[in-house]
């Protein structure tokens, strides 16, 4: 059989293995057909929408197969817009996969990855910014991550794109005007006025598009380099503050190597720890090599944790790894408090960070003492990094699209504004146009639909 839009699809839209009970899900014109075909009880092609009702699932030879609860929903208010029905069975690998079996046996066919919400999408119920904030919800890992997804999924994202896209309209229709005139007879301050809002809807993007990494780190979790010198503690400062033995730690000094990343639990947050290489002149190859990942890890984080060695106090070395960081971005962890601390209070208010209001803390990995405080200064320090906005560009896709509209934009602002010809003009904000419309899933084309919905799972 050849597979067509129009088909009823079905799946087990719960997780595979144990658990209290499991969801088979049917949609399509013939969910309510297919789901009486397979069901004893009550005859369901004739209950009211929204209704839940008793009764069993049968073979080919009418043997019940589970006991469930059928959820009738008809068109269109369902989530995928068409009829639907949901079975709640028991959980475990049996009973759903036997309901299915009798779905697909009754006339459905088994749904790709990302289907349903393809459906909904494709019923126009929800956008593509909305169908990929599901995503995310499915995928999101922190209680952030999932309150910027919800947000998304709520239109947040969609309402500043038709802000912008309404802007690009009117400025587009403005210079199409122009196409019919020779280009002396435009008053100079007819250009200035639309070049002025071509100026506006590129604020607006530039907008969206300065939100877009705090977008990344909150949906990834914020990120934390732990970084210093060979031996101060950093990946016993990780263990300690994960509690579980995540690095290795030796008297030895160099050895991390390689980046360790774990995720650290904080209220109402997640954020990326990640441990690297103490920073020195490294002796070997491999050292050297890890040197070089902890400096780009430091880089690419959002946040450093410095960590250097109290009983050895503030060295030169210390200094100079202080130096390649900024200090906004940088919480210091004065270590190893239980062999006493050589750094006077004074010294300790000249450290980095301490004048951006992040008094350095001291601490010990070996005794616990002092990292309540440490997580608490991580989360304050973190939550800095935190969006208060929820219509956010979370995805490098969204980024991608803004960036090619902000560009033909740009063109266009800029030949509307120095005279240039009004049908390039014209060109260039259709491109605007187009590549904003791909963001919400107008424009875009069927591979990059097909790529977006395999990141969903089957059932979803
Ligand atoms: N007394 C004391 N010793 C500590 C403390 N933290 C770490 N150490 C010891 O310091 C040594 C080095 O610890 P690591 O966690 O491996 O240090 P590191 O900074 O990750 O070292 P590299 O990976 O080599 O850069 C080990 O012997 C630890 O047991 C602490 O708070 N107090
Ligand atoms: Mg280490």
């Amino acid at each position: 059989m050849r597979e067509s839009p129009n088909d009823t699809i079905a799946a087990i839209s719960t997780v595979a293995g144990a658990g209290a009970i499991a969801i088979v899900r049917i949609s399509g014109d013939q969910a309510l057909g297919i789901a009486d075909a397979m069901f004893e009880g009550v005859s369901l092609v004739d209950v009211p929408t929204h209704t839940v009702h008793y009764g069993s699932v049968v073979d080919d030879r009418g043997r019940p197969v589970d006991e469930v609860l059928a959820t009738v929903m008809r068109a269109p208010g369902t989530y995928t817009t068409e009829d639907m029905v949901e079975f709640g069975c028991h959980g475990g690998p049996m009973p759903a996969r036997e309901v299915l079996a009798a779905a697909l046996r009754a006339g459905a066919r088994q749904a790709r990855r990302g289907e349903f919400t393809l459906r909904a999408f494709l019923g126009g119920r929800i956008d593509l910014v909305q169908a990929e904030a599901v995503a995310d919800i499915v995928a999101s890992r922190t209680r952030r991550g999932l309150e910027l997804a919800l947000g998304q999924l709520e239109g947040g994202l969609s309402g500043e794109l038709d802000a912008l896209r309404t802007e690009l309209l009117a400025f587009r229709a403005d210079v199409e005007s122009l196409v019919d005139f020779v280009d002396d007879d435009i008053e100079p301050a007819t250009r200035q006025a639309m070049a002025a809002t071509g100026a506006r809807a590129g604020e607006r993007i530039e907008r969206l598009l300065d939100r877009c990494d705090l977008g990344a780190a909150v949906r990834e979790g914020v990120s934390v380099a732990i970084v210093g010198r060979p031996n101060v503690g950093k990946s016993s400062l990780m263990n300690a503050l994960l509690e579980k033995d995540r690095a290795i730690v030796t008297a030895q000094p160099g050895t991390t190597r390689d980046a360790v990343e774990d995720f650290l639990h904080l209220t109402g947050m997640a954020v990326r720890l990640v441990d690297t290489a103490g920073w020195r002149v490294g002796r070997d190859e491999a050292e050297r090599a890890g040197v070089e990942r902890a400096k780009a890890a430091a880089a690419g984080a959002d946040l450093a944790l410095l960590v250097v060695d109290g009983s050895e106090g503030y060295t030169d070395e210390d200094r100079a790894i202080a130096g390649a960081l900024s200090g906004e971005r940088t919480l210091v962890a004065v270590n190893k408090s239980d062999l006493g601390c050589v750094l006077r209070e004074e010294q300790l208010g000249q450290l980095p960070g301490a004048s951006q209001g992040h008094a350095p803390l001291r601490v010990s990995a070996l005794t616990g003492d002092g990292l309540g405080d440490l997580r608490e200064a991580l989360a304050r320090t973190a939550a800095g990094c935190d969006p208060s906005e929820s219509a956010m560009v979370t995805n490098v896709r969204h980024i991608d699209a803004l960036r090619r509209c902000r560009e033909s934009l740009a063109r266009a602002t800029t030949r509307v504004a120095e005279g240039g010809e009004a049908e390039l003009a014209a060109v260039d904000l259709a491109e605007a146009t187009e590549a904003l419309g791909s963001v919400t899933g107008e424009t875009t084309p069927e591979d990059v639909l097909e790529r977006i919905f395999r990141r969903f799972c089957v059932g979803k």
